[in-house]
Protein backbone atom coordinates (compact mmCIF):
# COMPACT_ATOMS: atom_id res chain seq x y z
CA UNK A 1 0.00 0.00 0.00
CA UNK A 2 1.45 3.01 -1.07
CA UNK A 3 1.91 6.15 2.25
CA UNK A 4 0.78 9.24 1.69
CA UNK A 5 2.63 11.99 3.93
CA UNK A 6 1.88 15.66 4.18
CA UNK A 7 4.08 18.55 3.92
CA UNK A 8 3.78 22.33 3.17
CA UNK A 9 1.78 23.78 0.93
CA UNK A 10 4.56 26.56 0.95
CA UNK A 11 7.40 26.04 2.96
CA UNK A 12 8.75 28.81 5.01
CA UNK A 13 12.59 27.85 3.98
CA UNK A 14 11.36 27.49 0.17
CA UNK A 15 12.13 24.68 0.05
CA UNK A 16 15.66 24.27 1.58
CA UNK A 17 14.82 20.56 3.23
CA UNK A 18 14.59 22.36 6.20
CA UNK A 19 10.65 21.27 6.92
CA UNK A 20 10.50 17.98 8.65
CA UNK A 21 8.54 15.64 5.94
CA UNK A 22 12.39 15.90 4.33
CA UNK A 23 12.93 13.78 7.04
CA UNK A 24 10.51 11.22 5.63
CA UNK A 25 11.04 12.14 2.73
CA UNK A 26 14.31 10.94 2.45
CA UNK A 27 14.19 7.76 4.78
CA UNK A 28 11.31 6.67 1.85
CA UNK A 29 14.01 7.25 -0.86
CA UNK A 30 16.50 5.40 0.88
CA UNK A 31 14.21 2.35 1.33
CA UNK A 32 12.78 2.59 -2.31
CA UNK A 33 9.19 2.91 -0.88
CA UNK A 34 7.07 5.57 -3.59
CA UNK A 35 4.77 7.77 -1.33
CA UNK A 36 1.64 10.10 -1.95
CA UNK A 37 1.98 13.64 -0.70
CA UNK A 38 -1.19 15.42 0.25
CA UNK A 39 0.33 19.27 0.17
CA UNK A 40 -1.67 21.47 3.64
CA UNK A 41 -1.16 25.40 4.34
CA UNK A 42 -1.07 26.74 7.54
CA UNK A 43 -4.91 27.27 7.93
CA UNK A 44 -5.67 23.40 6.89
CA UNK A 45 -3.09 22.58 9.40
CA UNK A 46 -5.05 23.76 12.01
CA UNK A 47 -8.52 22.25 11.47
CA UNK A 48 -10.37 19.17 12.21
CA UNK A 49 -8.86 17.02 9.58
CA UNK A 50 -5.73 17.58 9.90
CA UNK A 51 -5.97 17.32 13.96
CA UNK A 52 -7.70 13.79 13.74
CA UNK A 53 -3.93 13.18 11.71
CA UNK A 54 -1.89 15.25 14.19
CA UNK A 55 -3.11 16.67 16.95
CA UNK A 56 -0.74 19.72 17.49
CA UNK A 57 -1.50 20.85 13.94
CA UNK A 58 1.72 20.14 12.46
CA UNK A 59 3.38 18.33 9.44
CA UNK A 60 4.59 15.63 8.35
CA UNK A 61 1.69 12.62 9.03
CA UNK A 62 1.77 9.37 7.65
CA UNK A 63 -1.20 7.60 6.45
CA UNK A 64 -1.48 3.79 5.34
CA UNK A 65 -4.59 2.10 5.53
CA UNK A 66 -5.66 2.06 9.12
CA UNK A 67 -2.10 3.18 10.78
CA UNK A 68 -2.07 7.00 11.08
CA UNK A 69 1.43 8.59 13.08
CA UNK A 70 2.78 11.65 13.56
CA UNK A 71 6.06 12.92 14.50
CA UNK A 72 8.94 12.75 11.76
CA UNK A 73 11.03 10.00 13.86
CA UNK A 74 8.35 8.07 14.58
CA UNK A 75 7.75 7.53 11.09
CA UNK A 76 11.52 7.43 9.79
CA UNK A 77 11.22 4.67 12.91
CA UNK A 78 8.34 2.70 11.12
CA UNK A 79 9.75 2.52 7.78
CA UNK A 80 13.37 1.39 9.41
CA UNK A 81 11.47 -1.27 10.88
CA UNK A 82 9.37 -2.49 7.78
CA UNK A 83 12.54 -2.10 5.28
CA UNK A 84 15.86 -3.42 5.14
CA UNK A 85 18.65 -0.39 5.40
CA UNK A 86 17.77 1.96 7.72
CA UNK A 87 18.92 0.22 10.72
CA UNK A 88 21.19 -2.42 11.07
CA UNK A 89 19.89 -6.21 11.55
CA UNK A 90 22.15 -6.90 14.86
CA UNK A 91 20.67 -6.17 17.99
CA UNK A 92 23.43 -4.21 19.61
CA UNK A 93 24.04 -2.36 17.15
CA UNK A 94 20.28 -1.59 16.15
CA UNK A 95 20.31 -0.47 19.54
CA UNK A 96 22.81 1.74 19.39
CA UNK A 97 21.64 3.67 15.98
CA UNK A 98 18.21 3.93 17.75
CA UNK A 99 19.84 5.73 20.61
CA UNK A 100 21.45 8.13 17.76
CA UNK A 101 17.54 8.68 16.62
CA UNK A 102 17.02 10.13 20.13
CA UNK A 103 20.11 11.82 20.47
CA UNK A 104 19.33 13.84 17.11
CA UNK A 105 16.29 15.02 18.03
CA UNK A 106 16.61 15.10 22.06
CA UNK A 107 19.79 16.27 22.69
CA UNK A 108 21.04 18.12 19.40
CA UNK A 109 18.22 19.43 18.09
CA UNK A 110 16.81 21.50 20.96
CA UNK A 111 19.89 24.08 21.07
CA UNK A 112 19.90 24.67 17.21
CA UNK A 113 15.86 25.03 17.19
CA UNK A 114 16.00 27.39 19.85
CA UNK A 115 18.82 29.12 18.01
CA UNK A 116 17.02 29.90 14.67
CA UNK A 117 13.82 30.79 17.38
CA UNK A 118 15.34 33.29 18.65
CA UNK A 119 16.67 34.77 15.21
CA UNK A 120 12.96 34.59 14.12
CA UNK A 121 10.59 35.94 16.77
CA UNK A 122 13.17 37.91 19.35
CA UNK A 123 15.18 39.80 16.51
CA UNK A 124 13.50 42.87 17.37
CA UNK A 125 13.71 42.60 20.89
CA UNK A 126 15.52 44.54 23.15
CA UNK A 127 17.02 41.50 24.93
CA UNK A 128 18.10 40.04 21.95
CA UNK A 129 21.91 41.14 21.52
CA UNK A 130 22.67 39.90 24.90
CA UNK A 131 20.30 36.47 24.45
CA UNK A 132 22.13 35.70 21.20
CA UNK A 133 25.69 34.77 22.44
CA UNK A 134 24.25 31.92 25.34
CA UNK A 135 21.68 30.34 22.44
CA UNK A 136 24.85 30.28 19.97
CA UNK A 137 27.22 28.93 22.94
CA UNK A 138 24.23 25.83 23.73
CA UNK A 139 24.78 25.06 20.29
CA UNK A 140 28.64 25.36 19.93
CA UNK A 141 28.94 23.01 23.47
CA UNK A 142 26.71 20.48 21.45
CA UNK A 143 28.49 20.48 18.04
CA UNK A 144 31.71 20.52 19.76
CA UNK A 145 30.45 16.71 21.46
CA UNK A 146 29.27 15.61 18.04
CA UNK A 147 32.10 16.74 16.63
CA UNK A 148 34.56 14.64 19.02
CA UNK A 149 32.70 11.45 18.62
CA UNK A 150 32.87 11.65 15.01
CA UNK A 151 36.47 12.15 14.38
CA UNK A 152 37.44 10.72 11.28
CA UNK A 153 34.66 8.66 10.78
CA UNK A 154 31.85 8.36 7.93
CA UNK A 155 28.85 8.00 9.59
CA UNK A 156 28.08 7.85 13.33
CA UNK A 157 28.32 4.17 14.52
CA UNK A 158 29.02 1.89 11.44
CA UNK A 159 26.73 1.84 7.94
CA UNK A 160 24.72 4.86 7.12
CA UNK A 161 21.54 4.65 9.51
CA UNK A 162 18.28 6.46 10.43
CA UNK A 163 20.76 7.88 13.32
CA UNK A 164 22.45 9.37 10.55
CA UNK A 165 19.71 10.33 8.99
CA UNK A 166 18.10 12.55 11.68
CA UNK A 167 21.30 13.94 12.55
CA UNK A 168 22.13 15.18 9.12
CA UNK A 169 18.56 16.59 9.10
CA UNK A 170 18.87 18.27 12.24
CA UNK A 171 22.65 19.85 11.56
CA UNK A 172 21.11 21.63 8.50
CA UNK A 173 19.45 23.56 10.51
CA UNK A 174 22.14 24.96 12.53
CA UNK A 175 24.13 25.50 8.64
CA UNK A 176 22.39 28.61 8.01
CA UNK A 177 23.41 30.26 11.66
CA UNK A 178 27.41 30.09 10.43
CA UNK A 179 27.74 28.01 13.63
CA UNK A 180 28.64 24.67 11.12
CA UNK A 181 31.63 26.08 10.06
CA UNK A 182 33.60 25.61 12.86
CA UNK A 183 33.48 21.74 12.91
CA UNK A 184 34.82 20.95 9.45
CA UNK A 185 34.65 16.86 10.11
CA UNK A 186 30.82 18.09 10.95
CA UNK A 187 30.64 20.19 7.64
CA UNK A 188 32.12 17.01 5.69
CA UNK A 189 29.87 14.94 7.45
CA UNK A 190 26.55 16.62 6.17
CA UNK A 191 28.24 16.97 2.77
CA UNK A 192 28.32 12.90 2.83
CA UNK A 193 24.83 12.91 3.78
CA UNK A 194 23.52 15.43 1.11
CA UNK A 195 25.33 13.37 -1.41
CA UNK A 196 22.89 10.57 -1.04
CA UNK A 197 21.22 9.54 -3.80
CA UNK A 198 18.08 9.28 -1.95
CA UNK A 199 18.69 12.53 -0.15
CA UNK A 200 19.24 14.40 -3.40
CA UNK A 201 15.62 12.43 -4.56
CA UNK A 202 14.12 13.71 -1.98
CA UNK A 203 15.28 17.69 -1.57
CA UNK A 204 14.38 17.89 -5.52
CA UNK A 205 10.84 16.52 -4.39
CA UNK A 206 10.21 18.91 -1.86
CA UNK A 207 11.46 21.63 -3.88
CA UNK A 208 9.85 21.36 -6.91
CA UNK A 209 6.47 21.82 -4.56
CA UNK A 210 8.00 25.08 -3.83
CA UNK A 211 9.04 25.85 -7.63
CA UNK A 212 5.25 24.43 -8.72
CA UNK A 213 6.86 22.11 -10.90
CA UNK A 214 5.77 18.85 -8.58
CA UNK A 215 4.87 15.83 -10.84
N1 LIG B 1 8.42 17.13 16.54
C1 LIG B 1 7.64 17.28 15.33
C2 LIG B 1 7.76 18.73 14.88
C3 LIG B 1 6.89 18.98 13.68
C4 LIG B 1 7.01 20.43 13.24
O1 LIG B 1 7.53 21.28 13.96
N2 LIG B 1 6.51 20.69 12.03
C5 LIG B 1 6.56 22.02 11.51
C6 LIG B 1 7.18 22.00 10.13
S1 LIG B 1 8.89 21.54 10.18
C7 LIG B 1 5.15 22.57 11.37
O2 LIG B 1 4.24 21.87 11.00
N3 LIG B 1 4.99 23.87 11.66
C8 LIG B 1 3.76 24.55 11.50
C9 LIG B 1 3.10 24.82 12.81
O3 LIG B 1 3.60 24.38 13.86
O4 LIG B 1 2.08 25.51 12.76
C10 LIG B 1 8.15 16.33 14.25
O5 LIG B 1 9.35 16.03 14.26
O6 LIG B 1 7.35 15.88 13.42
Amino acid sequence: MTPTITAFEQSPDRGQGLARDMRVRWALEEVGQPYDVRLVSFAAMKRPAHLALNPFGQIPTWEEGDLVLFESAAIVFHIAQQHAGLLPDEASARSRAIAWMFAALNTVEPPIVERSMVGILERDEPWYAQRLPAVEQRVRHRLAQLSRRLGDAQWLDGAFSAGDLLMATVLLRARPTGLLDGYPNLCAYLARAEARPGYRRAFAAQLAVFNGTQG
